[in-house]
């Protein structure tokens, strides 16, 4: 059993400088602290992020939810005894009341479940990936990283339609190894861009990625492939590209924008396919529309197993979407991501429904994070075999991977996912 005797909330910065979600929790073991990160590409299908509009932080603040953390939250879980978490989660989700936790805030209602989490695994005497383990009743994994090291879309200020250009070291033993690959790289990377496109094309997006002034996917993903030549790796063999088009962001009016072009679904598909000939492409990100079902499904056909078809604003974690894309065979692979659907037990939900259908998960953060590395210990004790959680680089994304490699140092015996979860 388990019983919290004070649940709080402040207002805190997030990595943008916009507000977001402290919370703390105490009970037995102590007192406990989580932080809740904020997207940029927002899913139409996502949790109510709840913020407080008005003139302050330009309406973003979200002192309505750090109030319903102190009050309705506190009242609803404060001094009973629940069995686990999954309890403490529900009690909040039906004292909200709505399908996507309008009420009360997804932000306010995420914060107090991670942290009652670490609570939890605190009092079992565990660490948190050792408890979301038996939480989930999956065997730790060591993931493959997917690192963003070229930010395009509405994370960076430059003309790239594609969000996220990403490294996947995924040819090596130990996830020390592939991060120290993915460093190198991102080292090659500056120095390549500075020399061809001078010392402004090394700025940097809010994942920590450069945001060189180039506006063609080929132009990004050469760039890399110099780099990984470069940095003494070779493309296609310890090092593989992945990118997330994020393509809800250049839809209008049935076209998609990019590279120039005014592409319908399948003349995008056959762009994706002809890009993934020429470099060596394992994974898509939401290569269409959050509504395009049908579109990812025959893109995924066409795409066979060459390459691992994900979908993040397609399903936004939620269980009903997921069972959707499921059964309309959409995609092979489901991001998984905390505040989209609020709760840590709807994310262990949604990871396992998509792993029982034979999908792969990615775990992920987002564009607005914080110095929390919840979802490092997430993706290990749920073993998704992959996270994605930005460039080798800027304290908000580094501390998931430094997390990453304090597990790997101290528990050994859990091994690197590597190559294979691409041909599962
Ligand atoms: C995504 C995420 C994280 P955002 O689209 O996958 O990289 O971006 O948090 O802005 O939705
Ligand atoms: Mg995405």
């Amino acid at each position: 059993m388990v019983k919290l005797t004070s649940v709080r909330a402040d207002q805190i910065l997030d990595s943008r400088g916009n507000p977001t979600v402290e919370t703390w929790v105490s009970g037995g073991p102590g007192e406990f602290r989580a932080q809740v990160p904020s997207g940029a590409s927002t899913g139409k299908h996502e949790a109510l992020e709840l913020r407080d509009g008005g003139m302050e932080f330009g309406g973003k603040g979200v002192l309505r939810a750090v109030s319903n953390v102190n009050g309705a939250i506190s009242e609803t879980i404060c001094g009973k005894e629940f069995s686990g978490l999954r309890e403490i989660d529900s009690a909040m989700i039906m004292r909200d009341g709505t399908p996507n936790k309008s009420a009360l805030g997804a932000n306010a209602i995420l914060g107090v479940s991670m942290a009652a989490a670490r609570l939890i695994s605190s009092e079992n005497g565990s660490e948190l990936f050792q408890f979301l383990s038996s939480f989930s009743g999956r065997d730790p994994v060591m993931p493959v990283p997917l690192l963003n090291i070229i930010n395009g879309g509405v994370h960076a200020g430059g003309e790239l339609a594609v969000q996220e250009f990403q490294i996947v070291p995924s040819g090596f033993v130990k996830f020390s190894d592939a991060l120290r690959c993915a460093s190198e790289i991102y080292q090659h990377l500056k120095t390549h861009l500075k020399k061809k496109f001078g010392p402004l094309a090394v700025n940097i997006g809010d994942e920590g990625g450069f945001a060189p002034p180039v506006s063609r996917t080929a132009e990004a993903l050469d760039a890399i492939t110099v780099a990984i030549s470069e940095a003494g790796y070779s493309p296609g063999k310890e090092v593989y590209l992945a990118i997330d088009a994020a393509a809800s962001e250049f839809y209008r009016n049935g076209k998609y924008r990019m590279d120039g072009m005014e592409l319908e679904p399948a003349e995008l598909s056959d762009h994706y396919l002809s890009l993934a000939s020429k470099y060596p492409l394992v994974s898509i990100e939401d290569p269409f529309d959050e509504e395009a079902f049908d579109d990812f499904a025959a893109f995924r056909a066409a795409a066979g197993k060459r390459l691992q078809v994900i979908g993040d604003d397609l399903y936004a974690t939620n269980t009903s979407r997921i069972r959707l894309g499921i059964e309309k065979k959409s995609t092979s692979a489901v991001l998984i991501k905390l505040n989209q659907i609020g709760t840590v037990s709807e994310t262990v939900d949604s990871t396992l429904l998509a792993i029982g259908a034979g999908m792969n998960t990615v775990v992920s953060h987002r564009s607005g994070e914080t110095a929390d590395d919840f979802i490092a210990d997430l993706a290990v004790g749920t073993g998704t075999g992959q996270i994605k959680t930005g460039a080798p680089a800027r304290g908000e994304r580094v501390v998931k991977y430094n997390r990453l490699l304090e597990i790997e140092r101290k528990h050994p015996e859990i091994g690197f996912a590597g190559h294979s979860v691409f041909s599962r």
